[in-house]
C-alpha cells in the first residue's frame, strides 16, 4: 500500500493552483462570504469573466522549473463556479464570455511537463441552490436566513457532488490527488449548523473516489468517521515543527502555503514572503518528512502576477543549485 503512493513523498513539491471568479475581484477568494455579497452582485465577475491572456503551458513551465512535481487546482471552490464542462450545473467557465473549458488544457499542459495532476473540489458551495445558508454561507446574516433554507435539501447537493466528482475522476484521466475542503461540524452560528460527513455523505463519496481512481490519494478534510484515515493530512499556513502524529500510522503529510496570504488573487497584498521564507517553508516540510504545496493565484486574465512569478524563481535558482 505504501509503495502506490511512493511518488508522493519523493516529489515533495507540488503547485496549489486558485483560480475562480474571484480573480477578478482581485481581494480574497472569500470575498462573497467576507462581504456578505448575494448571487446578484458576485453575477457580475460571471458575466465578466474572460481571460484573454491564459496560457496553461506557460504556468505548467514555470511550475517545472520551480522544482514542482505535481499541481493541485481548484476545479471549483467555495464560489461554486466551475472550470471545467460540467454536465450538471450551468455555472462554468464556459457559459462565461471565455466559452470554453479551462481545465482540460491546463492538466493536458501540467502532464506534458511531467507533473501529476491533482483536483481540489470545494464541499462547499455558495452557488447550488440546494446548499444550506450555514455558518460560512454569504447570507447568514439574511433577516431569512432559517426560512430560506426551508427549500434547500442537502441530500440533492450531495448527489450533486458525486456525479461532479465522477465528472472529474472519468474525464481527465489518471488523476493522482483530490483535495476536498472543507469539513466543520459542530459549527454553529445564529443557529445555522456546520457541516461534517452525514452532510456530504462523506463515506459514499470516498467509496466512488476509490472505484473511479484506485491509486489517488485523498485527504483528511472529508470528516471520516474515527477509525477511517485519509491518506493524507493538510496543514494550512504552518509548517508543523514535529511530524503530526497521524504520520505514524502511515499518513502522509502536506503543508499548504501562500506566498502572500490569500489563495485567490489579492493585488493590494503587501504580506509576500522573503525569499528566505519561501526556501526555509521548503526544507522545513521536507526535513519533517513532508510535503510543501505553494500556492499561485492566478489574475483575471489568466496570469500569474510579477510577484508570484518572482517567488517561483526563488525555487528555480535554489533548485538549479541544489535540486
Ligand atoms: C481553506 C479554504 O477555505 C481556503 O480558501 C483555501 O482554499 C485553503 C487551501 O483551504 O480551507
Amino acid at each position: 500500500e505504501a509503495g502506490k503512493h511512493a511518488w508522493f513523498s519523493h516529489d515533495r513539491l507540488g503547485m496549489f493552483i486558485h483560480w475562480g471568479l474571484y480573480a477578478l475581484g482581485a481581494r480574497h477568494e472569500w470575498l462573497k462570504n467576507r462581504e456578505e455579497l448575494n448571487d446578484d452582485h458576485y453575477q457580475r465577475y460571471f458575466e465578466n469573466f474572460d481571460p484573454d491572456l491564459y496560457d496553461p503551458k506557460a504556468w505548467a513551465r514555470r511550475a517545472r522549473l520551480a522544482g514542482m512535481k505535481y499541481v493541485v487546482v481548484t476545479t471549483k471552490h467555495h464560489e461554486g463556479f466551475c472550470l471545467w464542462d460540467s454536465k450538471v450545473t450551468d455555472y462554468k467557465a464556459p457559459n462565461t464570455p471565455c466559452g470554453k473549458d479551462l481545465l482540460t488544457p491546463l492538466v493536458e499542459a501540467f502532464r506534458a511537463e511531467g507533473l501529476k495532476i491533482g483536483f481540489y473540489y470545494s464541499l462547499l458551495d455558495w452557488h447550488h441552490p440546494d446548499f444550506p445558508i450555514d455558518v460560512h454561507h454569504p447570507l447568514r446574516n439574511h433577516p431569512d436566513a432559517k426560512a430560506l433554507n426551508s427549500g434547500r435539501n442537502i441530500a440533492n447537493y450531495a448527489a450533486y457532488m458525486r456525479e461532479q466528482v465522477r465528472e472529474l475522476l472519468t474525464g481527465f484521466g489518471r488523476i493522482d490527488i483530490i483535495w476536498f475542503d472543507f469539513s466543520y461540524p459542530g459549527r454553529e452560528y445564529r443557529g445555522l449548523p456546520g457541516k461534517g460527513r452525514a452532510d456530504w455523505e462523506s463515506e459514499r463519496l470516498l467509496e466512488l473516489v476509490r472505484e473511479l481512481q484506485p491509486e489517488i490519494i485523498v485527504n483528511n478534510r472529508l470528516d471520516l468517521p474515527p477509525g477511517k484515515l485519509p491518506d493524507m493530512t493538510t496543514p494550512e499556513q504552518y509548517t508543523p515543527r514535529v511530524a503530526p502524529a497521524i504520520a505514524s500510522q502511515g499518513v502522509l503529510w502536506e503543508a499548504c502555503h501562500t506566498f502572500s496570504g490569500s489563495w485567490g488573487y489579492h493585488r493590494d497584498e503587501e504580506s509576500w514572503k522573503s525569499p528566505e521564507q519561501i526556501i526555509q517553508l521548503l526544507i522545513d516540510s521536507v526535513a519533517l518528512g513532508g510535503n510543501l504545496l505553494m500556492n499561485v493565484g492566478p489574475t483575471g486574465r489568466g496570469t500569474f502576477d510579477a510577484r508570484a512569478i518572482a517567488a517561483l524563481e526563488v525555487y528555480q535558482n535554489w533548485m538549479e543549485v541544489n535540486g
